[in-house]
Protein backbone atom coordinates (compact mmCIF):
# COMPACT_ATOMS: atom_id res chain seq x y z
CA UNK A 1 0.00 0.00 0.00
CA UNK A 2 1.43 3.24 -0.79
CA UNK A 3 1.85 6.12 1.79
CA UNK A 4 1.37 9.69 -0.08
CA UNK A 5 1.98 11.76 3.01
CA UNK A 6 5.55 9.28 4.54
CA UNK A 7 6.54 10.23 0.75
CA UNK A 8 6.19 13.40 0.57
CA UNK A 9 7.41 14.04 4.42
CA UNK A 10 10.68 12.19 2.80
CA UNK A 11 10.64 13.92 -0.26
CA UNK A 12 10.62 17.48 2.06
CA UNK A 13 12.63 16.73 4.45
CA UNK A 14 15.47 15.47 1.82
CA UNK A 15 14.70 19.32 -0.04
CA UNK A 16 15.15 20.93 2.90
CA UNK A 17 18.38 20.41 3.88
CA UNK A 18 19.51 20.06 0.50
CA UNK A 19 18.99 23.89 -0.16
CA UNK A 20 21.89 25.75 0.36
CA UNK A 21 20.43 29.57 0.41
CA UNK A 22 18.30 31.02 2.43
CA UNK A 23 15.96 31.47 -1.11
CA UNK A 24 16.56 28.16 -2.34
CA UNK A 25 14.66 27.10 1.49
CA UNK A 26 12.05 29.80 0.58
CA UNK A 27 11.23 28.00 -2.72
CA UNK A 28 11.17 24.32 -0.72
CA UNK A 29 8.30 26.23 2.02
CA UNK A 30 5.99 27.35 -0.56
CA UNK A 31 6.80 23.71 -2.69
CA UNK A 32 5.57 21.82 0.49
CA UNK A 33 3.71 24.45 2.87
CA UNK A 34 2.19 26.58 0.58
CA UNK A 35 -1.81 26.82 -0.02
CA UNK A 36 -3.11 24.25 -2.17
CA UNK A 37 0.51 23.07 -2.50
CA UNK A 38 2.31 20.25 -1.15
CA UNK A 39 0.86 18.47 1.90
CA UNK A 40 -1.78 20.79 1.72
CA UNK A 41 -2.92 19.27 -1.82
CA UNK A 42 -2.62 15.96 -0.38
CA UNK A 43 -5.52 17.33 1.95
CA UNK A 44 -7.92 16.87 -1.00
CA UNK A 45 -7.94 13.03 -0.72
CA UNK A 46 -9.46 13.33 2.44
CA UNK A 47 -13.14 14.01 0.56
CA UNK A 48 -12.22 10.34 -1.45
CA UNK A 49 -11.70 8.11 1.90
CA UNK A 50 -14.18 6.12 3.84
CA UNK A 51 -15.34 8.31 6.34
CA UNK A 52 -13.85 6.35 9.46
CA UNK A 53 -10.15 7.15 7.88
CA UNK A 54 -10.20 10.63 7.49
CA UNK A 55 -9.38 11.80 10.98
CA UNK A 56 -6.20 10.15 11.21
CA UNK A 57 -5.32 11.01 7.57
CA UNK A 58 -5.85 14.66 8.46
CA UNK A 59 -3.71 14.21 11.85
CA UNK A 60 -1.08 12.49 9.98
CA UNK A 61 -0.87 15.43 7.42
CA UNK A 62 -0.62 18.61 10.28
CA UNK A 63 1.96 16.12 12.13
CA UNK A 64 4.04 16.03 8.70
CA UNK A 65 3.43 19.47 7.94
CA UNK A 66 4.38 20.22 11.66
CA UNK A 67 7.81 18.57 10.95
CA UNK A 68 8.79 19.98 7.93
CA UNK A 69 8.10 23.76 9.38
CA UNK A 70 10.25 22.96 12.39
CA UNK A 71 12.98 21.78 10.23
CA UNK A 72 12.74 24.64 7.97
CA UNK A 73 12.85 27.01 11.20
CA UNK A 74 16.15 25.37 11.99
CA UNK A 75 17.20 25.44 8.47
CA UNK A 76 16.68 29.02 8.19
CA UNK A 77 18.92 29.95 11.14
CA UNK A 78 21.61 28.30 10.29
CA UNK A 79 21.70 29.19 6.50
CA UNK A 80 21.44 33.16 7.81
CA UNK A 81 23.99 32.53 10.23
CA UNK A 82 26.40 30.64 7.73
CA UNK A 83 25.41 33.68 5.01
CA UNK A 84 26.33 36.43 7.22
CA UNK A 85 29.40 34.44 8.10
CA UNK A 86 29.86 34.29 4.25
CA UNK A 87 29.45 37.82 3.79
CA UNK A 88 31.55 39.07 6.60
CA UNK A 89 34.46 36.75 5.18
CA UNK A 90 33.76 38.25 1.50
CA UNK A 91 33.59 42.14 2.68
CA UNK A 92 36.35 41.84 5.13
CA UNK A 93 39.13 44.51 4.59
CA UNK A 94 42.89 42.98 4.59
CA UNK A 95 44.63 45.66 6.42
CA UNK A 96 47.98 44.25 5.96
CA UNK A 97 47.30 44.80 2.28
CA UNK A 98 49.78 48.00 0.90
CA UNK A 99 47.14 50.70 0.29
CA UNK A 100 46.19 52.74 -2.58
CA UNK A 101 48.65 55.73 -3.15
CA UNK A 102 46.99 58.86 -3.49
CA UNK A 103 48.69 60.82 -6.16
CA UNK A 104 50.01 63.77 -3.92
CA UNK A 105 50.52 67.26 -5.56
CA UNK A 106 53.02 69.92 -4.82
CA UNK A 107 53.63 73.60 -5.61
CA UNK A 108 54.62 74.66 -9.39
CA UNK A 109 58.46 75.43 -9.87
CA UNK A 110 57.36 79.25 -10.20
CA UNK A 111 55.45 79.28 -7.11
CA UNK A 112 58.30 77.93 -4.83
CA UNK A 113 60.57 80.82 -6.81
CA UNK A 114 58.30 83.65 -5.11
CA UNK A 115 58.47 81.84 -1.57
CA UNK A 116 62.20 81.90 -2.11
CA UNK A 117 62.02 85.79 -3.57
CA UNK A 118 59.58 86.59 -0.85
CA UNK A 119 61.64 85.44 2.14
CA UNK A 120 64.86 86.82 0.63
CA UNK A 121 63.42 90.45 0.13
CA UNK A 122 60.92 90.08 3.49
CA UNK A 123 64.12 89.18 5.52
CA UNK A 124 65.67 92.29 3.98
CA UNK A 125 62.80 94.72 5.34
CA UNK A 126 60.64 94.75 2.34
CA UNK A 127 57.02 94.46 2.38
CA UNK A 128 55.15 92.86 -0.28
CA UNK A 129 52.34 94.74 -2.03
CA UNK A 130 49.98 93.70 -4.49
CA UNK A 131 49.02 95.50 -7.49
CA UNK A 132 46.12 94.45 -10.25
CA UNK A 133 47.02 92.64 -13.31
CA UNK A 134 44.18 94.79 -14.64
CA UNK A 135 45.96 97.85 -14.75
CA UNK A 136 45.21 101.50 -15.96
CA UNK A 137 47.08 103.35 -18.54
CA UNK A 138 48.71 105.27 -16.00
CA UNK A 139 50.08 103.38 -13.66
CA UNK A 140 51.64 101.15 -16.54
CA UNK A 141 52.69 104.17 -18.73
CA UNK A 142 51.97 107.39 -17.89
CA UNK A 143 52.96 107.76 -14.13
CA UNK A 144 56.40 105.81 -15.15
CA UNK A 145 57.57 108.88 -17.80
CA UNK A 146 56.26 107.45 -20.99
CA UNK A 147 55.17 109.97 -23.13
CA UNK A 148 52.41 109.14 -25.45
CA UNK A 149 53.51 107.29 -28.28
CA UNK A 150 56.94 106.90 -26.80
CA UNK A 151 59.00 104.41 -28.41
CA UNK A 152 60.01 102.62 -25.51
CA UNK A 153 56.05 101.32 -25.04
CA UNK A 154 56.91 99.37 -28.50
CA UNK A 155 58.92 97.07 -26.64
CA UNK A 156 55.98 96.55 -24.38
CA UNK A 157 53.00 95.58 -26.63
CA UNK A 158 50.11 95.51 -24.64
CA UNK A 159 46.51 93.60 -23.97
CA UNK A 160 44.13 96.57 -24.10
CA UNK A 161 41.03 95.88 -22.49
CA UNK A 162 39.38 99.66 -23.04
CA UNK A 163 40.67 102.51 -24.32
CA UNK A 164 42.72 103.28 -20.99
CA UNK A 165 42.77 99.67 -19.14
CA UNK A 166 45.37 97.01 -20.19
CA UNK A 167 46.80 93.72 -18.59
CA UNK A 168 50.09 95.37 -17.35
CA UNK A 169 53.32 95.16 -18.74
CA UNK A 170 55.39 95.23 -16.01
CA UNK A 171 54.99 95.07 -11.81
CA UNK A 172 56.76 98.49 -12.02
CA UNK A 173 53.02 99.71 -12.40
CA UNK A 174 52.80 99.50 -8.15
CA UNK A 175 55.35 102.63 -7.86
CA UNK A 176 52.30 105.17 -8.30
CA UNK A 177 49.69 103.23 -6.63
CA UNK A 178 52.29 103.22 -3.88
CA UNK A 179 53.13 106.64 -3.97
CA UNK A 180 50.21 108.60 -4.50
CA UNK A 181 49.29 106.50 -1.00
CA UNK A 182 52.34 106.70 1.27
CA UNK A 183 55.14 108.95 1.98
CA UNK A 184 58.51 108.00 2.25
CA UNK A 185 60.48 106.25 4.07
CA UNK A 186 59.09 102.78 2.32
CA UNK A 187 60.80 99.78 0.85
CA UNK A 188 58.38 97.93 -1.49
CA UNK A 189 58.46 94.59 -3.27
CA UNK A 190 55.76 93.10 -5.41
CA UNK A 191 55.61 90.01 -7.37
CA UNK A 192 52.68 88.97 -10.07
CA UNK A 193 52.06 88.31 -13.73
CA UNK A 194 52.28 90.55 -16.52
CA UNK A 195 51.22 90.28 -20.11
CA UNK A 196 53.02 91.21 -23.17
CA UNK A 197 51.85 91.03 -27.03
CA UNK A 198 54.69 89.07 -27.82
CA UNK A 199 55.50 86.32 -30.36
CA UNK A 200 55.88 83.15 -28.19
CA UNK A 201 59.71 81.79 -27.95
CA UNK A 202 61.73 80.07 -25.52
CA UNK A 203 62.73 83.13 -23.73
CA UNK A 204 59.77 84.64 -24.55
CA UNK A 205 56.20 84.61 -23.29
CA UNK A 206 52.77 86.52 -23.29
CA UNK A 207 52.34 85.37 -19.46
CA UNK A 208 55.23 85.78 -17.27
CA UNK A 209 56.06 86.76 -13.90
CA UNK A 210 58.08 89.69 -12.92
CA UNK A 211 59.13 91.04 -9.16
CA UNK A 212 59.66 94.60 -8.67
CA UNK A 213 61.80 96.27 -5.66
CA UNK A 214 61.48 99.83 -4.84
CA UNK A 215 62.87 102.16 -1.72
CA UNK A 216 62.43 105.90 -1.31
CA UNK A 217 64.71 107.12 1.51
CA UNK A 218 66.98 109.90 2.29
CA UNK A 219 70.15 109.53 0.62
CA UNK A 220 69.43 106.38 -1.51
CA UNK A 221 72.45 106.15 -4.04
CA UNK A 222 73.68 103.24 -6.64
CA UNK A 223 75.80 101.98 -3.87
CA UNK A 224 72.34 101.11 -1.94
CA UNK A 225 70.53 99.47 -5.18
CA UNK A 226 73.68 97.79 -5.95
CA UNK A 227 74.35 96.23 -2.39
CA UNK A 228 70.44 95.07 -1.35
CA UNK A 229 71.10 93.44 -5.41
CA UNK A 230 73.85 92.23 -4.75
CA UNK A 231 72.71 90.55 -1.61
CA UNK A 232 69.14 89.55 -3.15
CA UNK A 233 71.56 87.45 -5.64
CA UNK A 234 73.43 86.43 -3.33
CA UNK A 235 70.76 84.49 -1.43
CA UNK A 236 69.01 83.37 -5.07
CA UNK A 237 71.98 82.35 -6.53
CA UNK A 238 74.93 81.51 -4.69
CA UNK A 239 77.44 83.02 -2.21
CA UNK A 240 79.98 84.09 -4.53
CA UNK A 241 77.73 85.68 -6.70
CA UNK A 242 78.67 89.43 -7.94
CA UNK A 243 76.16 91.81 -9.74
CA UNK A 244 77.67 93.96 -12.92
CA UNK A 245 75.71 97.02 -13.95
CA UNK A 246 75.73 98.41 -17.74
CA UNK A 247 73.87 101.73 -18.66
CA UNK A 248 70.33 101.33 -20.27
CA UNK A 249 67.20 103.38 -20.63
CA UNK A 250 63.92 102.77 -18.97
CA UNK A 251 61.88 106.15 -18.93
CA UNK A 252 61.32 105.86 -14.71
CA UNK A 253 65.19 105.15 -13.70
CA UNK A 254 67.82 108.14 -13.94
CA UNK A 255 70.79 106.59 -14.22
CA UNK A 256 69.17 103.37 -15.55
CA UNK A 257 70.81 100.08 -16.25
CA UNK A 258 70.56 96.76 -17.18
CA UNK A 259 72.19 94.08 -14.88
CA UNK A 260 73.67 90.84 -14.98
CA UNK A 261 74.99 88.15 -12.55
CA UNK A 262 78.01 86.25 -12.52
CA UNK A 263 77.94 82.56 -13.76
CA UNK A 264 80.44 79.92 -13.30
CA UNK A 265 80.88 78.02 -16.21
CA UNK A 266 81.41 73.74 -15.66
CA UNK A 267 85.31 74.57 -16.99
CA UNK A 268 85.74 77.06 -14.62
CA UNK A 269 84.75 80.45 -16.81
CA UNK A 270 83.15 83.48 -15.40
CA UNK A 271 79.89 84.56 -17.74
CA UNK A 272 77.96 86.95 -17.02
CA UNK A 273 73.54 86.76 -17.52
CA UNK A 274 71.31 89.16 -17.83
CA UNK A 275 68.73 89.44 -15.50
CA UNK A 276 66.65 92.82 -15.44
CA UNK A 277 66.70 96.08 -15.46
CA UNK A 278 67.34 98.76 -12.66
CA UNK A 279 67.85 101.99 -11.45
CA UNK A 280 67.45 105.54 -9.66
CA UNK A 281 63.74 106.05 -9.65
CA UNK A 282 63.69 109.54 -11.61
CA UNK A 283 63.48 112.77 -9.74
CA UNK A 284 60.30 113.79 -11.62
CA UNK A 285 58.28 111.03 -10.76
CA UNK A 286 59.18 111.69 -6.77
CA UNK A 287 58.40 115.51 -7.29
CA UNK A 288 54.68 114.34 -9.54
CA UNK A 289 53.99 112.62 -6.16
CA UNK A 290 54.87 115.20 -3.87
CA UNK A 291 58.29 113.69 -2.50
CA UNK A 292 60.83 116.74 -1.63
CA UNK A 293 63.73 115.18 -4.39
CA UNK A 294 65.88 117.57 -1.80
CA UNK A 295 65.55 115.28 0.60
CA UNK A 296 64.51 112.09 -0.95
CA UNK A 297 65.88 109.75 -3.93
CA UNK A 298 64.80 105.88 -4.22
CA UNK A 299 65.86 103.29 -6.38
CA UNK A 300 64.28 100.26 -8.18
CA UNK A 301 64.90 96.69 -10.14
CA UNK A 302 62.90 94.37 -11.70
CA UNK A 303 63.19 91.15 -13.10
CA UNK A 304 61.97 88.40 -14.61
CA UNK A 305 60.84 85.46 -12.39
CA UNK A 306 60.68 82.57 -14.44
CA UNK A 307 64.33 83.84 -15.64
CA UNK A 308 65.19 82.98 -12.09
CA UNK A 309 64.16 79.50 -11.86
CA UNK A 310 65.87 79.09 -15.38
CA UNK A 311 68.79 79.63 -14.19
CA UNK A 312 69.08 77.66 -10.82
CA UNK A 313 67.69 74.89 -12.77
CA UNK A 314 68.95 74.98 -16.04
CA UNK A 315 65.86 75.01 -17.34
CA UNK A 316 66.18 76.42 -21.85
CA UNK A 317 62.92 77.04 -22.58
CA UNK A 318 60.26 79.02 -20.65
CA UNK A 319 57.19 78.00 -22.41
CA UNK A 320 57.44 74.79 -20.50
CA UNK A 321 56.19 77.28 -17.16
CA UNK A 322 52.88 77.46 -18.58
CA UNK A 323 52.36 73.70 -20.13
CA UNK A 324 51.34 71.80 -16.99
CA UNK A 325 53.43 69.01 -18.29
CA UNK A 326 53.63 66.60 -15.18
CA UNK A 327 57.32 65.42 -16.79
CA UNK A 328 58.78 68.73 -16.14
CA UNK A 329 56.83 69.95 -12.82
CA UNK A 330 57.68 66.47 -11.23
CA UNK A 331 61.27 67.14 -11.73
CA UNK A 332 61.31 70.01 -8.71
C1 LIG B 1 61.02 95.96 -17.26
O1 LIG B 1 59.96 95.36 -17.38
C2 LIG B 1 61.25 97.00 -16.22
N1 LIG B 1 60.00 97.29 -15.57
C3 LIG B 1 62.32 96.57 -15.24
C4 LIG B 1 62.79 97.65 -14.35
C5 LIG B 1 62.25 97.79 -13.08
C6 LIG B 1 63.75 98.58 -14.79
C7 LIG B 1 62.66 98.81 -12.24
C8 LIG B 1 64.18 99.58 -13.95
C9 LIG B 1 63.65 99.71 -12.69
P1 LIG B 1 62.17 94.52 -19.08
O2 LIG B 1 61.20 94.80 -20.17
O3 LIG B 1 63.60 94.38 -19.47
O4 LIG B 1 62.10 95.62 -17.97
O5 LIG B 1 61.73 93.20 -18.30
C10 LIG B 1 62.38 92.79 -17.14
C11 LIG B 1 62.52 91.28 -17.11
O6 LIG B 1 61.23 90.68 -17.27
C12 LIG B 1 63.32 90.71 -18.26
O7 LIG B 1 64.69 90.72 -17.94
C13 LIG B 1 62.79 89.32 -18.37
O8 LIG B 1 63.40 88.47 -17.39
C14 LIG B 1 61.34 89.50 -17.99
N2 LIG B 1 60.53 89.56 -19.21
C15 LIG B 1 60.23 90.62 -19.96
N3 LIG B 1 59.46 90.30 -21.00
C16 LIG B 1 59.26 88.97 -20.93
C17 LIG B 1 58.54 88.00 -21.70
N4 LIG B 1 57.85 88.34 -22.78
N5 LIG B 1 58.58 86.71 -21.32
C18 LIG B 1 59.25 86.36 -20.20
N6 LIG B 1 59.93 87.20 -19.43
C19 LIG B 1 59.95 88.50 -19.78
Amino acid sequence: MTDPIGEMLTTALAAVSAATTSAELAEVEIQFLGRNKGLNELKREIAKLPKEERPAFGARINEAAAVVEAEIDKRKVSLKSFELDERLRREAIDVSLPGTELPLGRLHPLSTTVEDIKSTLGGMGFEFVDGPELEDYRYNFEVLNYPEDHPAMDEQNSFFITQDRLLRTQTTALQGRVMGTRRPPFRIATVGRCYRYEAVDATHHHTFHQVDVFMVDKKISMADLKGTLGAFARSMFGGDTTVRFRPDFFPFVEPGVDYSISWKMGDGRIRWLELGGAGLIHPSILRAHDIDTEQYSGFAFGLGVERIHMLRYGVNDLRLYLDNDLRFLEQF
